[in-house]
């Protein structure tokens, strides 16, 4: 495993952190190599029940793979720019690095309705009540206003994605929207979340891009799934990065990281 306690060099500019800041995400193209991408797509086949080169056989609209360790996945989830990323959005030495990555919702072309195409966010803990044999059952998970457990969410394009391959669908600006409907509920977070109106006035961007493609998230970023309505099955993992130590939304030394200035600034704190 390797360590994040030495800062790497900048990945992003100051306009891209400052966007992050206003739209809650950030895209990294070629943030790792198409090569390991087709590596891991050939390994994911072998666990999908339907033929790469037979359309016919894609008989389901999704097919949720486990979440994979070892190569080439080791080395796509600890690249070095995207290291660099983390450190500079949520601090040097404050987020875990990953051995893998998580689990891989892949879309087919296909006429059915995928049925977990709703607008959320992702879950982050489970809950003082909830039960420490059940911690699988994610439905009574929750997220608090200080993203307890995790933070980012990012997107890492396996497939190449265009408009038509189901792109995650992400409301722009919707970190902001959902930490003011957090404050109120304390420490102690939101489980069991309706999110389809929250942030609904808001423009929505599509995560496309080559397989390669990262985009880094605010935890709170409001994002969907979709039908997808081209040729190419998506290959997408989302995986959450944790945190090592809890984000703060007051610092005596003031040294926010974005994504706490992104709440911060939503509360009305700066
Ligand atoms: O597949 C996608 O585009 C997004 C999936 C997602 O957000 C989820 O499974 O939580």
């Amino acid at each position: 495993m390797q360590s994040n306690e030495h800062p790497y060099s900048p990945a992003l500019s100051d306009a891209q952190v400052h966007d992050f800041i206003e739209h809650g995400f950030v895209r990294i193209d070629d943030a790792f190599p198409r090569e390991l991408a087709a590596e891991a797509r050939a390994i994911m086949w072998r666990d999908i029940p339907c033929s790469e080169h037979d359309p016919a056989s894609w008989a389901y609209p999704v097919v949720r793979l486990p979440g994979y360790g070892g190569e080439p996945f080791r080395t796509i989830a600890n690249m070095p720019i995207l290291h660099a990323a983390f450190d500079q959005l949520v601090g040097p030495g404050r987020w875990l690095p990953r051995d893998g990555l998580g689990t891989f919702p892949v879309r087919f072309p296909h006429p059915d309705d995928p049925g977990d195409a709703g607008w959320h966010v992702d879950v982050s803990f489970p809950g003082d009540d909830g039960d420490p044999n059940e911690q699988s059952d994610f439905s009574a998970w929750r997220v608090n206003v200080t993203s307890r457990g995790r933070a980012l969410l990012t997107l890492f394009l396996f497939s190449d994605v265009g408009e038509n391959d189901a792109p995650t669908r992400i409301r722009v600006g919707s970190h902001m929207d959902m930490a003011r409907y957090l404050e109120p509920a304390g420490e102690q977070g939101r489980s069991h979340m309706m999110l389809e109106t929250v942030a609904d006035h808001r423009p929505q961007a599509m995560a496309t891009g080559k397989a390669g493609t990262v985009y880094i998230c605010h935890p709170f970023l409001i994002h969907a799934a979709q039908k997808h309505c081209g040729t190419i099955p998506r290959f997408m993992a989302q995986p959450s990065i944790g945190l090592a130590e809890p984000y703060r939304l007051e610092r005596p030394d003031g040294a926010y990281s974005p994504v706490e200035i992104a709440i911060r600034r939503a509360l009305d704190k700066e």
